[in-house]
């Protein structure tokens, strides 16, 4: 499913991230930077040693990454050049600020694609994997914090893809999308 937004294609695929020939790809990270399970494990198994270095390096500097934010680096083997690492909040009933730290992760990995000239970004479902935060819940606020992104910064990106594991991810994501018109 594809929508124009403005001058940026806003699709969603069902698939693998690791896969994806896109100038960035982001990941569902955590805190520690250091690597995990889901989407994390597979980016890291896929591109290599090169990735975790530069995090060690990031975790040098500053000491990991705050939940809502990105940081970046090389894609390693992968075919997608650069890797976005975002961390989403794990889901506690929703009173923690869940729903703002989700939309700020999207939104700061966004702007630092734009500020680096990545023109074709592909994010997976952030946070509803192991952190738990419900489907369609996320789903809204990703789709909303990408049609924000692409309304406000028209130039900045060709395409930005959801790239959906499963059916019923891909079907809650469309719904979403599809209600926006
Ligand atoms: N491509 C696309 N989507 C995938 C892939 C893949 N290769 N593998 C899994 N998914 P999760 P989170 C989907 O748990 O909830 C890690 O250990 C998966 O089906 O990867 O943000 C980190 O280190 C789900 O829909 O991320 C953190 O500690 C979605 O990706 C923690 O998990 C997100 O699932 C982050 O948890």
């Amino acid at each position: 499913m594809r929508q124009l937004v403005g001058r940026t294609v806003i699709s969603l695929v069902q698939g693998d991230i690791t896969q994806q020939e896109v100038d960035a790809i982001v990941n569902a990270a955590n805190n520690s930077l250091l690597g995990g399970g889901g989407v994390d494990g597979a980016i890291h198994d896929a591109g290599g040693s090169a990735i975790l270095e530069e995090c060690i390096a990031i975790r040098a500097r500053q000491g990991g990454c705050p939940t809502g934010q990105a940081v970046i680096t090389t894609g390693g083997r992968l075919p997608a050049g650069r890797v976005i690492h975002a961390v989403g909040p794990v889901w506690h009933g929703g009173g923690r600020g869940e729903p703002a730290l989700l939309r700020s992760a999207y939104l700061r990995s966004l702007e630092l694609a734009a500020r680096e000239g990545l023109r074709t970004v592909a994010f997976p479902s952030i946070s509803t994997g192991a952190y738990q935060y419900p489907l369609m819940e996320a789903a809204a606020i990703a789709i909303g914090a990408i049609v924000e992104h692409v309304t406000a910064n028209p130039e900045a990106h060709d395409e930005v893809r959801m790239v959906l594991f499963t059916a019923i991810d891909l079907r809650a994501y469309g719904d979403v999308l599809q209600q926006r018109g």
